[in-house]
């Protein structure tokens, strides 16, 4: 039996100063139930609780961590920029090489702004798409999630539908209802909404994978599209690619299924596991933000010269040969290995996968949009994470989050996960239904 003493301490203490004990909701494992583990370290694949239990994860920092924990050429980078100092708020060399390297990796970013988390590129891309076109409303998909501003939480994935949160208190009416929801995949929906408000709509903002709420891929011709209807309308098409970006391919699902947005949101893995956002594309849009133009957006810490640091040594690694196709070898095996696995404990599973995100659904049909990802069996996922837990495997605690794998998972840690997996599916078939 695994000790979690000293977490469950812990966690009774950061829940007399933090609400529900965490800065981000998810973190707390309520969907799953249990106590959330307090971290002490990384290394490579694994990480290692405050009782000094091992796991190798794949939440991976939720994503930001493709090269695995303390990653030597991130670390030693940081600890030599850390010797120059920490923020300076004024321009450094070093933004202007990860805007290069952004921009070279997805030739649709001509001009790219530096922000400090993924929300603050969703929101800023927004402001920026409806200066442009001076018009109000938004189209975003149901299960969608773009980080927590207010316009964008209406039927919301992540941790809004984690915790079963339908509408956020505070959000103002006004805010909402000028954000327009479509089911994802739904390309019909989509050209209604064009055909009832296409004066008015300024952006469409999708997840080019959806992975907010478990991972979802477009089907075929989706994202064509949303590319055609905006374009014939005069909106604008925005790829929140936060997740996605230097995930599912060194130019992001942008170059993975060869559609061009005009803006593209960025964040996670271009801060290396620091903490980071952006947002760019055409030079005639991002000419607009400030001080070039009168679209207003400023930060204290944007271009952090850490999380630029901790960047560029990332996509460096990133860009070496072969590094994409072995990522997706690995994804593929466990994804065979968990499918096989399931498949001989009977049970009902599917496990969507683009690249290195996947997602674990339990139920009978194809998971195609929000309403058939809800209908997977959460309470079976539970199980399944605890049991994992157990074996020292640290999956999402969350049906409606992505499952990571880096560069740092060997060949053993995904056979042992696939083991794992195996012992987990059986229980769970001997046990109530
Ligand atoms: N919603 C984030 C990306 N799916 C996960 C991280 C978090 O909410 O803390």
């Amino acid at each position: 039996m695994m000790n979690r003493q000293r977490s469950r301490e812990l966690f009774a203490e950061a829940q007399r100063y933090l609400p529900g004990g965490v800065n981000s909701p998810v973190r707390a494992f309520k969907a799953v139930g249990g106590e959330p583990l307090f971290i002490r370290r990384g290394q490579g694949s694994r990480i290692y609780d405050e009782d000094g239990n091992e796991f190798v994860d794949y939440v991976c920092s939720w994503g930001p961590l493709i090269l695995g924990h303390s990653h030597p050429q991130v670390m030693a980078a940081l600890k030599r920029a850390l010797e120059h100092g920490t923020s300076f708020g004024a321009p450094t060399q070093l933004e202007t090489t990860l805007a290069q390297m952004i921009c070279t990796a997805m030739p649709s970013l001509e001009m790219v702004r530096f922000v400090s988390s993924g929300t603050e590129a969703t929101m800023s891309a927004l402001r920026l798409a409806r200066a442009f076109t001076a018009r109000d409303k938004v189209v975003k998909f149901a299960g969608g999630y773009h980080g927590h501003s207010d316009g964008l939480l209406a039927r919301a994935g992540s941790g809004m539908t984690t915790l079963g949160i339908p509408d956020c208190p505070g959000v103002p009416t006004s805010y909402a209802s000028n954000t327009l929801v479509a089911p994802y995949n739904d390309v019909e929906a989509v050209a209604r909404l064009f055909q009832d408000f296409g004066a008015e709509i300024a952006a469409v903002i999708v997840e080019p994978v959806a992975a907010n709420m478990g991972v979802v891929p477009p089907r075929p011709g989706f994202l064509e599209s949303l590319r055609d209807l905006t374009q014939r309308s005069g909106a604008l098409l925005i790829f929140d690619e936060v997740i996605t970006g230097f995930r599912v391919a060194y130019g992001g699902a942008q170059a993975h299924y060869g559609v061009t947005p005009d803006l593209t949101c960025l964040g996670k893995v271009i801060g290396g596991g620091l903490p980071i956002g952006a947002y760019g594309g055409r030079r005639d849009i991002m000419e607009q933000v400030a001080p070039l133009g009168p679209v207003y957006q400023a930060g204290t810490l944007s271009g952090n010269p850490l999380a630029m640091t901790a960047g560029i040594e990332t996509l460096k690694v990133l860009s070496q040969p072969g590094v994409y196709s072995a990522l997706d070898a690995k994804s593929s095996l466990l994804q065979e290995a968990m499918t096989a696995a399931a498949a001989q404990a009977g049970l009902s599973v599917s496990i969507p996968r683009v690249g290195s995100m996947l997602t674990v659904f339990f139920t009978r049909g194809l998971v195609l949009d929000y309403e058939s990802a809800r209908r997977a069996d959460t309470e079976l996922y539970s199980r399944f994470f605890q049991q994992m837990l157990m074996q020292g495997i640290y999956w999402p605690p969350s049906q409606f989050e992505a499952a990571f794998v880096s560069m740092a998972h060997s060949d053993e840690d995904i056979a042992s996960t696939g083991a794992a997996a195996g012992k987990a599916f059986a229980s769970l078939a001997s046990g109530p239904r």
